[in-house]
C-alpha cells in the first residue's frame, strides 16, 4: 500500500517512514500547496487543509500541521511557527527570549488523515528553548528544542530517537495503531 502525505517539508516525510515501512505501507511526498488558514488551533489549521484537499484529490493521504508553543511568550508562535520560522528562523525565537529563565515550551502535532472522512491524531511533547543552537539534524527549530528529561536537542538525536519522544512520532503512533486496527 502506497499513502501520499500532502507536505512541502521532506523532514517530515523522513520521520513518517520510519513509521510505516515496517506495517509495508509506502510513504510518498505529494507537494500540493494548500491553504494553512489563520485560526487559533493546530486542529481547525489541519482540518480545513484537509477538507480542501479532499475535494482535490480522491485517493487516500495525510497531512501534519505543528507548531512551537512558547510559554513566556503566551504560546507564539504556535499556530504561525511557519511563517516564523521563515521570516526569523530559530535565532528569532532565542533573540524574542533573551534574557528570559521562563524557558519552557511545547511542539504539538496535528495530523490529519483523509480516506473518505477526516481522522486527526495529535500528539505533544514538553520541552525547553535552550540558550545557543546546537545539533545539525532534524529540520525547523530542533537545534534549539530540549525535550524533559533529556540532555540533548532534537538535532542532537537521530531521527530515531527523535520519534521515540517527539510531538510528531506520538502522532504518528496513535495514527499508526489507528490503521492496525481500521484497515
Ligand atoms: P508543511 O508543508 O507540512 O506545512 P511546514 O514545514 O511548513 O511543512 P508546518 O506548517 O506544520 O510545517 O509548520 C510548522 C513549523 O514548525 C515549521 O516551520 C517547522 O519547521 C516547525 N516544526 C514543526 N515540527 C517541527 C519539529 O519536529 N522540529 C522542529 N521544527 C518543527
Amino acid at each position: 500500500m502506497r499513502l501520499a502525505f500532502v507536505t512541502s517539508n521532506p523532514g517530515k516525510v523522513e520521520e513518517a517512514r520510519k513509521y510505516f515501512e515496517p506495517l509495508g505501507i509506502k510513504v510518498y511526498q505529494l507537494r500540493v500547496d494548500y491553504p494553512e488558514i489563520q485560526a487559533d488551533t493546530l486542529e481547525d489549521v489541519a482540518e480545513y487543509g484537509a477538507r480542501w484537499l479532499a475535494e482535490r484529490i480522491d485517493w487516500p493521504f495525510f497531512l501534519d500541521d505543528s507548531g512551537l508553543f512558547v510559554e513566556a511568550l503566551n504560546g507564539f508562535p504556535g499556530v504561525y511557527s511557519a511563517y516564523v520560522y521563515k521570516t526569523l528562523g530559530y535565532r528569532g525565537i532565542l533573540k524574542l527570549l533573551e534574557g528570559e529563565t521562563n524557558r519552557k515550551a511545547y511542539f504539538k502535532s496535528v495530523i490529519a488523515y483523509w480516506d473518505g472522512e477526516l481522522y486527526l491524531f495529535t500528539g505533544r511533547v514538553n520541552g525547553e528553548i535552550t540558550t545557543e543552537p546546537r545539533g545539525s539534524g532534524g529540520f525547523g527549530f530542533d537545534p534549539v528544542f530540549k525535550p524533559d528529561g533529556f540532555d540533548k536537542t532534537f538535532a542532537e538525536m537521530t531521527t530515531e530517537e527523535k520519534n521515540r519522544i517527539s510531538h510528531r512520532g506520538r502522532a504518528f503512533s496513535a495514527f499508526v495503531e489507528w490503521l492496525k486496527e481500521n484497515l
